[in-house]
């Protein structure tokens, strides 16, 4: 059942690891694995933390509980009826430690722990449409392959700490609540700030009071909190609702958040004001959500109705804290009461009635800025020994943008949903074939008691898979139309209610720039469970479930190492003997770089003494550091000269001006050329458009200085390989757009411009050691970070190459830029740009530089030397 490797697929003959990888071991993964493993698929479950638990694994901040009753609080009789009945919960709301145990207790219980395989950080998943197959890369380097692949990533896993200026300085310890340090935090005589006032900070300011010497609490909005009520539970109630489970499981599924809560359809507004407040206050005596569910039933659609629970709860705020000025402080004015989630209280309020607790406006007098001593708002600085981030998270769609996603034709997730989630049913999304989202965006998730939501999402996935293998199906991906339908209902739903007309995360009202829109369907898990259903009872109408079929013409693909030249292969099979893999199989990118520099040192090659160089510091682009930059000029130069504007390669994550010293002298010396290379920052420190604009400003003053450097600038060309060459490309369109340099000869090398990786040859070269498909793709993800791919970071996408000056490339036939370079000369051509193209037979990607003394070397360095002199002769 478990572990099985080669999942394969014996029809189209394209080999994958597993059947499944699913993203994260929280409930959600947990039940994904249990569900596809009892249809027999063989799953992977990687997962970020160093055990299993997702939410619970990380926010173990002090008070950390859950906000839905724990009796409800876990995996139904689904997953389980023996785990149901031997698991019994202590407290009304079960502390954080309490819940992790009883995830652990499930997976163990259920042989889980097996597949799944933990510190697995996944930082790339993209779908090759060819094989029918996701490929997923962890940040350790390594990779593997599935046909279905589902994100179980959580709606509240990617932590929001604002930018606030200076935050770095603070000399004293911080955290933020999403990420809390295991060995935990001791608050005692300390002087803390809490910053936010959200559910987290709710149910950590009491017990950070208790042993804190002064806490402030910067509160930007305040919040409805309702009195939890906390406390442990009677055994015969446990043991009353175990035997009542089946009914209540029943009951929960089919209400609108998950609870088997009584809900009563009526409005506050029928009520006067003597009839209403009974019902609150046993609402209130309660405790819990039974004040938003049990006592009215519309306050997120009529504003009147919700006027009058919010202001029964501002009255009991103004009753508990016994400062006017702190009460009317903490008393909500500006939203409606659950338009943003309700934190429960379990002693929060009584808490600013404490000596040691003040609370801060921080509306009024915002953080300025963090200092190494503590907070400066507005109005002051205040000094402390630590801060707690209680700032949420960039929820829902933060973790699924942080895997860097990546569906057909190379459409980036963050792209796809640049303005805003489009999804069907919040579980699949076009042009993302076999990927599900658990909780995803348009689900109703958040706006549930989360187990319950997620048993459902979980058992729908496992659903479609189990219909489409019964079926001899292999891709789900869904129709636009369904997709457009599932949106404008979700958005018709979203807009009856109030929940657009407040600032919070559900609208992502938290994160600067986040697309406005409801991120959870509002429509009930009842309903949406319903119309789950009866999707699925009409053979999942609206999925195009089809069967994947082999290109024509495609067979096996054989290892493209045989194509490669015989003589070149040599140095490439003692590198890779010295270092399996290549550079690429060292995942820690500061060890790949180090590991670089060496091979490059130990090839010793002597300085050229028919060149002279200078290093000097020239002005980067606005507001970035300087660039350092090496002139090289001929010894017995006889003027004027042409330049060369060098710029090395590494994948924009590697490389330095050292690392192409001898390339960059070699031409300067057989070109007769001044050479000016430049030393550009390197992703994943510095993505897009950092790389870019360094070149551009290093070209830019190498033009301006052409008298000084003794080159005549009519004759200026543009040199780099690999990277270099995708940035030559961008550099000369920069110069292009915006007037300045002429530039009139560029020679991008082997070029790296597509970040789609979708050409033939990008999935060809897979095995060759030097830069293969996944390297190419770690490095395009580190490359674009959170930018966008346009035609300046990835040159393929650009539309209008007419005015780019004329152009040779080379590239080698066993090179996976190969296609993407053919395809971007082709282009060239057709765009009016007099281009030469290159593809040397059996020349692997940087074949040149590993290989010199080869003849193909020496052939391609003669060609390329040759074009140089005649472009700029
Ligand atoms: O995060 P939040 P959370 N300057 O986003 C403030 C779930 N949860 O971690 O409201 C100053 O709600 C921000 O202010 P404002 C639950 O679904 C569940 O508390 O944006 N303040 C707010 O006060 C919950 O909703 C449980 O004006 C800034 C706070 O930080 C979700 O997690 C327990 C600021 C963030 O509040 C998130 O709750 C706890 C800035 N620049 C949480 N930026 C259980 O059920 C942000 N803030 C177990």
């Amino acid at each position: 059942m478990s572990q099985a490797t080669k999942a394969g697929n014996s029809r189209t003959g394209h080999q994958v690891d597993f059947d499944a990888i699913v993203v994260g071991a929280g409930f959600s993964g947990l039940y994904m694995l249990h569900s596809l493993r009892e249809q027999g698929l063989s799953v992977k479950v990687y997962e970020r933390g160093g055990g299993v638990g997702g939410t619970w694994y990380w926010n173990r901040y002090p008070g950390a509980r859950c906000d839905s009753e724990s009796v409800y609080y876990m995996f139904t009789d689904h997953m389980s009826e023996d785990i149901l009945g031997e698991w019994t919960w202590t407290e009304r709301y079960a502390a954080q430690p309490e819940i992790l145990r009883y995830l652990e207790f499930v997976t163990d219980t259920m042989d889980l722990r097996q597949d799944i395989q933990f510190n697995a950080n996944v930082i790339s998943a993209v779908y090759d449409a060819r094989r029918n197959a996701w490929d997923v890369r962890l940040a350790d380097g390594s990779t593997s392959s599935s046909r279905f692949l589902v994100t179980a990533v959580g709606c509240l896993s990617s932590t929001n700490t604002p930018k606030f200026p200076g935050i770095d300085t603070f000399a004293g310890e911080s955290h933020h609540t999403g990420a809390w340090p295991h060995e935990g935090v001791d608050f005692t005589g300390k002087r803390v700030a809490v910053i936010g006032t959200g559910a987290t900070a709710v149910q950590a300011v009491p017990e950070i009071a208790k042993q804190a010497a002064h806490v402030w609490v910067f509160q930007r909005t305040p919040n409805y909190d309702i009195p939890g009520r906390n406390g442990p539970l009677a055994p015969d109630y446990v043991a009353q609702v175990k035997t009542e489970y089946k009914d209540l499981w029943e009951k929960a599924r089919e209400s609108g958040f998950g609870l088997p809560y009584q809900v009563v359809e009526r409005s506050a507004v029928d009520y006067s004001p003597e009839e209403r407040q009974p019902i609150f206050e046993a609402a209130w005596a309660k405790g819990g959500f039974y004040m938003g569910l049990e006592t009215f039933s519309d306050y997120l659609v009529n504003k009147e109705s919700n006027d009058t629970v919010s202001e029964f709860v501002r009255v009991k705020i103004r009753e508990i804290v016994k400062d006017p000025a702190v009460a009317e402080l903490l008393a909500p004015k500006d939203h409606p009461f659950f338009t943003k989630r309700p934190p429960l209280e379990n002693g929060y309020y009584e808490t600013f009635n404490r000596d040691n607790v003040t609370l801060l406006d921080v509306r009024n007098a915002p953080i300025e800025e963090i200092t190494p001593r503590g907070v400066r708002t507005g109005e002051r600085e205040y000094e402390v020994d630590a801060i707690v981030f209680a700032t949420g998270f960039d929820a829902m769609t933060g973790a699924l943008f942080g895997m860097s996603i990546t569906g057909r034709d190379g459409l980036r997730l963050r792209d796809k949903w640049e303005d805003g989630p489009r999804t069907y049913l919040g579980l699949t999304t076009r042009g993302f074939p076999n990927l599900f989202v658990i909780t995803g965006p348009q689900s109703p998730s958040v706006l549930s008691n989360m187990p319950v939501a997620i048993e459902q999402n979980v058992e729908w996935i496992a659903g479609v898979i189990g219909y489409m293998r019964a079926h001899d199906l292999d891709v789900a991906e869904p129709a636009q139309e369904a997709e457009d339908q599932w949106v404008a209902h979700h958005d018709e739903v979203a807009a009856a209610t109030l929940l657009l007309g407040t600032d919070s995360w559900w609208v992502g009202a938290n994160i600067p720039g986040k697309p406005r829109t409801l991120y959870p369907y509002v429509g009930g898990v009842g309903a949406f469970r319903a119309i789950c259903q009866e999707i699925a009872e009409k053979g999942y109408e609206g999925l195009v479930l089809s069967r994947h079929e082999k290109p024509a013409g495609e067979g096996e693909l054989r290892s493209r190492r045989d194509l490669i030249d015989r003589e070149a292969r040599q140095p490439l099979d003692q590198l890779l003997q010295f270092m399996p893999g290549g550079f690429n199989a060292i995942p820690d990118i500061v060890q790949r770089r180090a590991a670089a520099t060496q091979l490059l040192a130990a090839l010793e090659v002597p300085p050229n003494p028919n060149v002279v160089s200078e290093d000097r510091a020239v002005p980067g682009p606005a507001g970035a550091p300087d660039i350092k930059a090496r002139i090289y000029r001929p010894v017995q130069a006889v003027g004027p000269l042409p330049g060369i504007y060098f710029i090395h390669g590494g994948g924009m994550i590697l490389g330095d001006i050292d690392s192409e010293d001898a390339v960059a002298s070699s031409i300067c010396e057989h070109v007769g050329a001044v050479v000016v290379s430049a030393e550009y920052r390197l992703a994943p420190e510095h993505p897009y458009p950092a790389p870019v604009e360094d070149c551009y400003a290093g070209l830019v003053w190498m033009a301006r200085h052409a008298a000084e450097l003794g080159f005549d600038p009519g004759r200026l060309a543009v040199y780099g390989g690999s990277a270099g060459g995708g940035l030559t490309i961008a550099t000369t369109m920069l110069a292009r757009d915006r007037g300045f340099p002429a530039v009139r000869f560029q020679m991008p090398i082997y070029p790296m411009i597509d970040d789609r990786n979708e050409t033939p040859s990008s999935f060809e070269i897979t095995d060759i050691g030097v830069w293969d498909r996944s390297a190419n793709i770690e490095a395009w993800t580190w490359y674009l970070g959170d930018g966008k791919p346009d035609q300046y970071a990835a040159p393929s996408r650009a539309e209008d190459l007419a005015g780019l000056p004329p152009t040779f490339i080379d590239v080698g036939s066993v090179d996976l830029f190969r296609d993407e370079d053919i395809m971007f000369a082709t282009r060239l051509m057709q765009a009016g740009v007099p281009t030469e193209l290159h593809v040397n037979p059996g020349a692997y990607h940087a074949a040149e530089v590993l290989a010199p003394e080869s003849a193909l070397s020496q052939r391609i360095w003669a060609r390329r030397i040759d074009a140089l002199r005649r472009a700029l002769g």
